[in-house]
């Protein structure tokens, strides 16, 4: 059992809800739309014999906890996709399935002969009409790419297995421009591992922190994926070199909070394991990107060690690590030593690997240091996803420890904040914002506003979110009921698109709003 014994008030340690909620099929990507409905879904859900037929996507109301399927036929399996927000709201979807892995048996053993094949096709999802459209297809076929908006409303889409051979060498990248489709980001070719965690930086450049995600280990344990910085400008890369501990497999990645008035960009680096499986490790380090000559800075460790590790960024700037699994990593974890007796083929409620890590650890980015909260009940292993609510709870989903096995279950956390006896109510602000505006926020507690902030809404998959982005606004209490607050000039802060805006008091934020900014 990994675990650790946490007491305490829920005004202390949050609390997690009796589970009231479940998916219909495997949410292996799930996404926060600007209508406050999640989109959920997973295609064939690693199952190959849906390959030709995959699961409709579903919508969960969080609110009403209402689920609905969109009972739409796409052309193809959006099983492992990668994704990102347009500036109008809608979810673009990009790469995918064409075809599962083969195996044969060898001497009794297993051995791999083809690697999954990468889908070329592109989704887009308007969260007003619910409905799926096609997009032009990419020049190549991506299975586990990794998008990434950049500040002009323009998406880069990186890695991935191809369509056909020679599968695993992909170094073409490729940019999305709305209206226009894609094209080849010239001269930006670069080898990347599957799933590379990616963050828009202040200045316009995209990171690669230096952690992924691979089934693969050959090639990619002969080659190292330093940490690098992209410039889609010139299409040059500079590398930061390795991280401190190399091991980052199936960690994640964060864009901390960007704080006025210097917006420093901070990225922290949490667990993973290596490619070859060895044990999980606790290791985090930071970066600052604003140094003159960034490096990678070891921090105070989690205090578990895990493989697949789900980050949500909070309204107080904290961040929450979820879910992962201790000891090594495997794609079929639930070894019958570790399943505690029960039945593996139980579909929808899992039972407990004696290796997930239940506990939930949160971090302060202004101490660096990390503390325990309440203890989810619910396993999150592999394909699993994580996201905060306007509301300010935060949802996961997910589980996928073997084919053939599903968590369905949705299990929400109410952080501590929710328990404090008040919130701050935010009457009313503009439904949209152009960079440079003061904007103007009305709320009873205006003259005890401590701090307005804007959240990117999540889309995720597999421990890697590009999409959460938390930017603290500079802010004045004008009048009475009223508060100003300034959209910085840089929309490399802040990509185009919706936003929830939350006003706090201390650590306390409101419901948020939507804004759209742009
Ligand atoms: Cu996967």
């Amino acid at each position: 059992m990994v675990g650790h014994d946490v007491h305490g008030e829920p005004s202390e340690i949050g609390q997690w809800e009796p589970v009231k909620y479940c998916c219909n099929n495997l949410p292996v990507h799930v996404a926060l739309l600007h209508t406050g409905k999640v989109l959920a879904f997973g295609g064939s859900c690693n199952n190959p014999d849906l390959c030709a037929t995959p699961r409709p996507a579903e919508l969960w109301d969080p609110e009403t906890g209402e689920i609905t399927s969109i009972d739409q036929e796409l052309g193809g399996d959006v099983f492992c996709v990668g994704h990102a927000f347009l500036a109008d709201g809608r979810l673009l979807i990009a790469g995918g399935t064409y075809d599962y892995d083969q195996k044969r048996t060898i001497f009794g053993r297993q051995i791999p002969t083809r690697p999954f094949r990468g889908l070329n096709h592109t989704y887009i999802f308007d969260p007003l009409t619910e409905r799926w459209t096609r997009g032009d297809n990419m020049a190549v076929g991506r299975w586990y790419p990794t998008l990434v908006m950049l500040g002009d409303g323009r998406i880069v889409c990186m890695a991935g297995l191809t369509q056909n051979f020679p599968w695993l060498v992909l170094r073409k990248i490729e940019i999305y421009t709305p209206g226009k489709g894609w094209q080849t980001l010239k001269g930006a070719e670069r080898w990347l591992p599957l799933y590379p965690r990616l963050h828009l930086l202040p200045d316009g450049r995209v990171f690669y922190s230096g952690s992924y995600n691979t089934h693969y280990t050959f090639p990619f344990s002969l080659s190292q994926f330093p940490t690098s910085i992209l410039d889609p400008r010139t299409g040059k890369w500079d590398g930061l070199g390795m991280p401190n501990k190399s091991e980052r497999e199936e960690g994640t990645t964060v864009l901390l909070p960007l704080q006025p008035p210097d917006y420093r960009p901070r990225v922290l680096l949490a667990c993973g394991g290596t490619p070859e499986g060895a044990d999980a490790i606790a290791d985090c380090e930071i970066i600052d990107l604003s140094e003159q000559e960034p490096r990678w800075r070891p921090i105070q460790s989690m205090h578990h060690a895990r493989y697949y590790v789900y980050p949500v960024t909070l309204p107080d700037g904290s961040l929450l690590m979820l879910g992962g699994r201790a000891g090594t990593k495997g794609h079929h974890m639930l070894i019958p030593d570790t399943i505690g007796g029960e039945d593996p083929a139980s579909h929808g409620e899992l039972p407990h690997d004696k290796l997930a890590v239940l506990d939930v650890e949160r971090f302060d980015p202004r101490t660096e240091t990390w503390s325990f909260l309440a203890k989810m009940t619910v396993d999150r292993l592999y394909h699993s996803c994580a996201l905060l609510l306007p509301d300010g709870r935060v949802a996961v989903f997910g589980n996928n420890p073997m084919r053939g096995m599903e968590e369905l279950r949705i299990e929400v956390f109410c952080p501590p904040y929710l328990f404090r006896g008040f919130r701050p109510t935010l009457s009313q602000a503009p439904g949209e914002a152009a960079y440079g505006q003061e904007i103007e926020i009305e709320t009873p507690e205006a003259g005890d506003i401590t701090s307005v902030v804007l959240i990117r809404p999540t889309a995720t998959t597999h421990c890697v979110d590009p999409e959460q982005r938390h930017v603290t606004l500079e802010h004045r209490h004008t009048a009475g009921s009223r508060l100003s607050a300034r959209i910085p000039e840089n929309p490399n802060l802040l990509p185009p698109g919706y936003y929830m805006l939350f006003i706090l008091i201390q650590d306390v934020p409101s419901i948020a709003k939507w804004v759209r900014v742009g």
